[in-house]
């Protein structure tokens, strides 16, 4: 049997208009981003420390520089690292959880800033790289050493800070050393 022709248009509009539709919703569906490995920049505590000589133990041990700051005021504070006579030539050595490509170091300071004297990085195969030296600031207090490079083309598994307290002849206590790079 022949649809009669309003029948046959009618299936003729139908069909036009699911194209349409179809048409329409492939063009408005959601773009799907690309999937790219993106650098994911992070900042970390250190996990681990040991230093030339400290305080005490636990208390100003080179531990107290681990993990995030816990000390916000300018003073003698126990839960920061501090060598054992606050004299001479010191020097802190942290390690770090997770291996980066370095973009900054940030060096928390609580009480006797002033005798950080240089700092350098350790590649996770003991290469070291001096990325700073000179006479730090004594202010703020608190306040930070902040040193920012260029990416570096190798990963670093451990920031050291030399001081030279004859500077000072005081204890350039430290709370917490940020490493900040990309995985
Ligand atoms: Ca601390």
């Amino acid at each position: 049997m022949q649809p009669v022709w309003w029948e046959k248009n009618l299936s003729v509009t139908l069909a036009w208009g699911l194209a349409i539709i179809l048409s329409a919703c492939a063009h408005i569906a959601p773009q799907v981003p690309e999937v790219t490995a993106t650098p994911q920049v992070f900042t970390q505590w250190a996990a681990s420390a040991e230093a030339s000589s400290q305080f005490g133990y636990p208390d100003w041990s080179a531990r107290r520089a681990t993990g995030a700051p816990e000390v916000n005021a300018c003073r003698d504070d126990s839960r920061a690292w501090a060598s054992a006579r606050g004299g001479g030539l010191q020097w802190l050595l942290l390690t770090y959880a997770q291996p980066v490509y370095a973009n900054e170091v940030v060096i928390h300071q609580t009480f006797g800033r002033g005798a950080i004297s240089k700092v350098l990085l350790v590649s996770v195969d003991g290469a070291t790289e001096e990325i700073w030296s000179g006479a730090d600031s004594d202010s703020p207090c608190p306040g930070v050493l902040s040193v920012a490079i260029p990416r570096t083309a190798y990963k670093v598994a451990k920031v050291r800070i030399e001081l030279d307290e004859s500077r000072t002849n005081f204890w350039n206590q430290i709370d917490a050393v940020a490493l900040v790079g990309e995985r």
